[in-house]
C-alpha cells in the first residue's frame, strides 16, 4: 500500500480528515494504544531510544544485560538494580508530569469518546492525568500496588513509598506492612520474601485485565498508536484487532508495526505531544487542550 492508495473510510489519508471523521461523529468508540514515547517529554526515558533509552541508563548498575532490570531471577538475586531504577519511577518519590499526549487522551474521555486506552507503560502517569481508571487497561502493570514475590500477599502502599523514598528493598514483615488484614484476626508474620510492584516482567503473565478487555479493541472505529515500538507481545498484536476499515493513526518518531499497510492508516511520523497538537487544531480543540495540560 502506498500513500496515493485511496483509502476506504476516510475521506483522505491526512490528519484533517481524521479530524473531519471525529467531528463528523463517526469516531464514538476510539481505542488508543501508547508506549514510552508518550512519556519520554516528561523526562522518563523510553527503553529502545538509542543513548538516551533507558536500557542505555542502566549500563553505570552493572547488569549482565539491561533487560535483567525486569527478570524476576536476576531480581531474586540482586533486587537492589530495579529499586534504583523504581526510585526514579515511583509516583510516590517521582515528580513527572503528565504530557500534552496524556492530556489528549483525557480529554477523549473528557468529551466521552475514549472507549479504552492500552497503556505499556508503568509511571501512572495516565492516572495523573484524570483519566478514568475504568477506562485504562495497564497492559504491563504499574507502580500502583505490589505484593510478596513468595507468599503473594499484598504489601502496603504507604510502606512501599517509604521503603523507596528510603532507598530500601522491601521485604515481606508484619501487618504493619500489610492493609489487607491488619488488626484483624491473629496477627501474622510476614514471610521475609522480596517485594515486588506489579509490574509485568519478562515471563510473567499479562494482567487479567487485558485479556478481559482486549475485545475492546476489536469494538474500536478508530485507533491512535501513540509513542510505541510495538516489539512486545501480545501488545505489539492490538491494533491488527481492529477491523480492516476502521482508520488507525500512527504518532511516533518512526513506523512501526504493521501500521501504514492498510488503506486507512494515517502515519503522523515525529514527536507524538505535536502530532496530537496538529490533530487537537484540526479539531478545533487546541486550547481546550492547552488548557487541560496547563492544570494536570
Ligand atoms: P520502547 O520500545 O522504548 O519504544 C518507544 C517508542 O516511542 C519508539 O518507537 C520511539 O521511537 C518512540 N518515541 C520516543 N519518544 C517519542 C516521542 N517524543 N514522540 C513519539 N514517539 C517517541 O517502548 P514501548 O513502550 O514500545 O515498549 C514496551 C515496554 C517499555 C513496556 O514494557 C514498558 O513498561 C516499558 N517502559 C515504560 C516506561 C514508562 O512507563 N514511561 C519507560 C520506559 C520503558
Amino acid at each position: 500500500i502506498s500513500d496515493d492508495t485511496p483509502p476506504l473510510t476516510l475521506s483522505e489519508r491526512s490528519l484533517a480528515a481524521v479530524a473531519d471523521f471525529i467531528k463528523f461523529g463517526k469516531a464514538r468508540r476510539i481505542v488508543v494504544m501508547t508506549g514510552a514515547g508518550i512519556s519520554t517529554a516528561a523526562g522518563i526515558p523510553d527503553f529502545r531510544s538509542p543513548e538516551t533509552g533507558l536500557y542505555a541508563n542502566l549500563a553505570a548498575l552493572n547488569l549482565p544485560e539491561p533487560e535483567a532490570v525486569f527478570d524476576l531471577s536476576f531480581f531474586r538475586e540482586n533486587p537492589r538494580p530495579f529499586y534504583a531504577l523504581a526510585g526514579e519511577l515511583h509516583p510516590g518519590t517521582a515528580r513527572y508530569r503528565p504530557t500534552v499526549s496524556h492530556a489528549f487522551v483525557a480529554l477523549l474521555a473528557r468529551r466521552r469518546l475514549l472507549h479504552m486506552l492500552f497503556t505499556q507503560n508503568i509511571d501512572c502517569l495516565e492516572r495523573a492525568a484524570g483519566i478514568p481508571p475504568d477506562r485504562i487497561v495497564e497492559a504491563h502493570g504499574s507502580f500502583a500496588s505490589q505484593r510478596c514475590i513468595d507468599c503473594k500477599r499484598v504489601f502496603a502502599d504507604a510502606r512501599m513509598r517509604e521503603c523507596v523514598a528510603r532507598g530500601e528493598v522491601p521485604r515481606c514483615g508484619g501487618d504493619s506492612d500489610h492493609d489487607d488484614d491488619a488488626g484483624h484476626g491473629t496477627s501474622r508474620s510476614g514471610c521475609g520474601g522480596l517485594v515486588k510492584p506489579d509490574i509485568v516482567f519478562f515471563g510473567e503473565a499479562l494482567p487479567r485485565a487485558f485479556f478481559e478487555q482486549m475485545d475492546r479493541a476489536r469494538e474500536a472505529d478508530l485507533i491512535l498508536v501513540m509513542g510505541t515500538s510495538l516489539q512486545v507481545h501480545p501488545f505489539a498484536g492490538l491494533p491488527n484487532f481492529a477491523g480492516e476499515t476502521v482508520p488507525r493513526v500512527l504518532f511516533n518518531l518512526e513506523l512501526v508495526g504493521s501500521l501504514g499497510t492498510r488503506a486507512d492508516d494515517v502515519m503522523v511520523l515525529g514527536d507524538c505531544d505535536a502530532g496530537v497538537r496538529k490533530l487537537a487544531d484540526e479539531l478545533g480543540w487546541r486550547d481546550e487542550l492547552e488548557k487541560t495540560w496547563r492544570e494536570l
